[in-house]
């Protein structure tokens, strides 16, 4: 757990086990010692949130710009004027692509780092639960562990495609169901949902696989792994998409609900 005090700002965890605020701290004006605290808070703690930060469109782009180069996912439109910066609206409960527990892009061979998120114009409800693959591979038996371990499963973009009604071929990429961070060392779970995001496991038949596949998207999510963000305007929220899976609460109906949406690209997992 994150314990920090800086003298400008403040630390607090966000649950038991995962996640941290940071306040008394404005993004927009942040120098190379505090980018420092944060870069050690969020590998601590993987879901770092910032309140009342208000970001314009190019201070995003400033802030996310150091922690490397935009990613870009297929099937998305970006703004014109902002290279990499995604204009997160309502479409609608049945065109959600995010209401189900995802790691973001994660049928790319190199998926996304990590993700930062700013509040616009938000409604009640529309929270963002995350979850902590690092708590959720922890937990598993040495059993379980042993024998996930070298084990690759294909990931797929199944539900990105059909929700976008894209026809262009379906993207996908094997990867390890268990992966270790490039930066922390740590071991964490890498699933998703079966038939949605995420195929069979290597050199298995559908009947082998699934229900394996069943039981690790379950238990990555138990609510002992889960943070649930209510999110206020202004809010900037980033997580690392090494080390978690997060769900978009899709319960506002025709509510308005923007966010914007920066990816930083990431490394083939291993
Ligand atoms: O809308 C949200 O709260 C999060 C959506 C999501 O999954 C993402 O931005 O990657
Ligand atoms: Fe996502």
């Amino acid at each position: 757990m994150v314990a920090l005090k800086s003298a400008d700002f403040e630390i607090q965890p966000l649950t038991g086990g995962f996640g941290a605020s940071i306040s008394g701290i404005r993004l927009g004006e942040i120098d190379d010692a505090e980018f420092e605290v944060i870069r050690k808070v969020f590998l601590a703690s993987s879901v770092v949130v910032f309140s009342e930060q208000f970001l314009s469109k190019d201070e995003h782009v400033a802030f996310a710009k150091r922690w490397g180069e935009f990613s870009i996912t297929p099937f998305l439109n970006y703004l014109e004027d902002y290279p990499g910066l995604l204009c997160l609206e309502n479409k609608g409960k049945a065109r959600s692509v995010t209401e189900n527990w995802h790691y973001d892009s994660s049928f790319q061979s190199e998926p996304p780092s990590l993700t930062i998120l700013s509040a616009q114009d938000v409604p009640a409800g529309g929270d963002t639960m995350w979850s902590d693959q690092y708590k959720a591979f922890e937990a598993l038996s040495s059993g379980m562990q042993d024998m996930l371990s070298g084990v690759r499963a294909e990931f797929r973009g199944t539900r990105l495609a059909r929700l976008t009604n894209s026809d262009k071929p379906i993207p996908s990429a094997f990867h390890p169901v268990v992966r270790t961070h490039p930066e922390t060392g740590r071991k964490a779970l890498f699933v998703g949902l079966p038939g949605e995001t995420m195929g069979c496991l290597e050199s298995m038949t559908d009947a082998e696989s699934l229900p394996i596949l069943k039981f690790l998207y379950e238990h990555s999510v138990l609510p002992d792994h889960v943070y649930r963000h209510r999110w206020r305007n202004g809010d900037v929220v980033m997580w690392d998409n090494r080390c978690t899976m997060h769900y978009a609460v899709h319960d506002y109906g025709d509510a308005v609900r923007e966010l914007h949406r920066i990816t930083i690209k990431g490394d083939k997992p291993v």
